[in-house]
C-alpha cells in the first residue's frame, strides 16, 4: 500500500551540509518527496513534537539540540514508506545502525543522528499534520 511518512532533516544534517546526500541516499531508496520546507523551530514547538518523551532524561538536550538552527521536514511516498524508511535510516544509536543506512553512514549519537522518522501509521498521520497542510501535499493519487 503506497504510504506517507514524515522525516525530519536534524540540525547536525543541515550543520554538516548533508541534506543533499541524505535526500540522494533517500531517493535512491525509492522515496518520492511529497513536499518539503525549511523550518527554524521553536523550544515550544520542538516540545511539542517530542512530548512523548518529556519525561525522559535526554528531553531537555533534545529540545536544545532540535532548535540549534533551521531543520528539513518533509514527506516521503512509497509502497510501505514507515517500515521502509525506519529500514533506510537504521537504528536511533548509530553505533546499532546496520551497514549502508543513513544513521550508520552520517550520524553521530544517539541524539545527533541526522533525521526523524514516523514510528507508527498513527503517528505518520499526526506528524505530517504537524508540519503541512493539505494544500501543500501533491494530490496525484489516492490514499
Ligand atoms: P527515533 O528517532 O529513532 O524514532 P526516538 O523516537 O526513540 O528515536 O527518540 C527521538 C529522538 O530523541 C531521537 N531521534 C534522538 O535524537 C533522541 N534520543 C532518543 N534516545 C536518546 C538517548 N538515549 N539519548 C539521547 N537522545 C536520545
Amino acid at each position: 500500500m503506497t504510504e506517507r511518512t514524515l522525516a525530519i532533516l536534524k540540525p547536525d544534517c543541515v550543520q554538516k551540509g548533508l541534506q543533499g546526500k541524505v535526500i540522494d541516499h533517500l531517493l535512491n531508496a525509492g522515496f518520492k518527496i511529497a513536499a518539503m520546507k525549511v523550518v527554524k523551530l521553536t523550544r515550544e514547538t520542538a516540545g511539542e513534537f517530542y512530548a512523548v518523551h518529556k519525561e525522559r532524561p535526554f528531553y531537555n538536550d533534545l529540545l536544545d539540540f532540535m532548535t540549534e538552527c533551521e531543520v528539513v521536514p518533509m514527506v516521503l511516498e512509497k509502497e510501505n514508506a514507515i517500515p521502509d524508511l525506519r529500514e533506510t535510516i537504521g537504528a536511533t544509536d548509530p553505533a546499532e545502525a546496520k551497514e549502508g543506512t543513513v544513521r550508520k553512514l552520517y550520524a553521530d549519537s544517539k541524539q545527533n543522528n541526522i533525521i526523524h522518522a514516523s514510528d507508527s501509521p498513527e503517528n505518520a498521520v499526526i506528524e505530517v499534520a504537524f508540519f503541512f497542510s493539505t494544500r501543500e501535499l501533491i494530490e496525484n493519487k489516492t490514499l
